[in-house]
């Protein structure tokens, strides 16, 4: 636990020093997101007793059941930010397309793309949410935001960070100066520094992974999974699996104690061999963060930083984790499933270029 007693703001604020440019902006924005954090957790908290339980009646782009909490959380954080003057687009995994900044508000000079309540399948039984973000500059040239501000690759971040709705709840961010975790403290409404520059332990304890998709895992995945469970001979404990069925659970009790998650792609369906994952608001911000803490991420093949986005919702393997067990994974995927990354590679050749 820090010695210090040191709020979110006071924490965003001070890491200005790193870019002394910086016009606030940034600043206020990380402020905004802190904020519509507490909104969110003040409703995932009340959840089970007022009637914002169950689904909200509607479908989301991916033809998803949208839960009550999502639809709420995906408002709050667009609410927060269309008419400060600091974002020039968004992007949401709730919505089928960019998200203009209204036109009676000004633009600025940053890109927030976010998943307002990943794992929602978990609300109505109580298990830890998340909400997942990613903040890029502007880099297209017109005064208002395009969708080429929201298709850059993640090794442009200016930040990116999660909250974790749970226990209690965690805002863990980078702005590329090392991953700090703060605590809510709900009886002062205060994010409090828990977790100062977290580095992800070179051990691991943890492997998660859907064991129930096996069957369509290919040759590489099904013999890195056994690597997983073998990894320690004898004397030494071997990995436990522990799969939430919550990206942002899973991956934060891999960054603190060690460990990788993974969502491969399969051959199960022959038009996206891509898996389930989401590039822009879940692969690349947690990339980001699982980088700036030592681990490493990848599709199998590259790192996610790496890769070029083609369209908004684009899907992609995950790797994440310690950084020695993601190498590892890639050199399984390298040597045993060739005909999976010719698939791969041809399938995202063919996304669909920027519209
Ligand atoms: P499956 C939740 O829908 C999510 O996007 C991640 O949070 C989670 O890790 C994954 O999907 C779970 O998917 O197919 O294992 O149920």
């Amino acid at each position: 636990m820090p010695s210090t007693l040191m709020t979110i703001e006071r924490h965003i604020l001070e890491s200005q020093r790193y870019a002394p440019h910086a016009t606030g902006a940034f600043t206020q924005l990380l402020y905004d997101i802190a904020l519509s954090a507490k909104l969110i957790a003040r409703e995932t908290t009340r959840a089970g007793l007022v009637d914002i339980l169950g689904e909200a009646g509607s479908n989301n782009v991916h033809g998803e059941d949208q839960q009550k909490l999502d639809v709420y959380a995906d408002e709050v954080i667009f609410r927060m930010n269309d008419h400060t003057g600091r974002l020039c687009v968004m992007a949401s995994e709730e919505r089928p397309d960019i998200i203009p900044i209204p036109e009676q508000f000004d633009t600025g000079r940053y890109v927030l793309i976010y998943d307002p309540l990943d794992g929602s399948s978990n609300i109505d039984v109580n298990v830890s949410i998340g909400t997942i973000f990613a903040i890029f500059r502007k880099i297209s040239s017109g005064p208002r935001g395009t969708l080429e501000d929201i298709l850059q690759p993640g090794k442009q971040l200016a930040a990116a960070g999660y909250v974790i709705y749970g226990a209690s709840t965690m805002m863990v961010y980078s702005t590329g100066h090392g991953v700090h975790g703060f605590t809510l403290d709900p009886s002062v409404g205060e994010f409090l520094l828990s977790h100062e520059n977290i580095q992800i332990p070179e051990t691991p304890m943890y492997y998660s992974v859907n064991q129930g998709n096996e069957k369509y895992w290919t040759p590489g995945v099904r013999r890195y999974v056994k690597w997983l469970q073998g990894i320690y001979g004898e004397g030494r404990k071997p990995l436990s699996q522990r799969y939430i069925g919550s990206l942002v659970a899973d991956f934060h009790r891999n960054l603190l104690k060690g460990g990788i998650y993974l969502y491969p792609g399969d051959l199960r369906s022959a038009d996206n061999p891509n898996g389930k994952l989401r590039l822009l608001y879940e692969a690349a911000p947690l990339a980001f963060l699982c980088e700036q803490a030592g681990g490493k991420a990848s599709d199998g093949i590259v790192p996610i930083l790496e890769i070029q986005p083609h369209s908004l919702h684009q899907r992609v393997p995950l790797f994440i984790g310690s950084a020695n067990l993601v190498d590892t994974a890639n050199e399984f995927i390298r040597s045993y499933d060739r005909a999976w990354v010719e698939r791969y590679i041809e399938h995202s050749q063919q996304e669909p270029a920027i519209t």
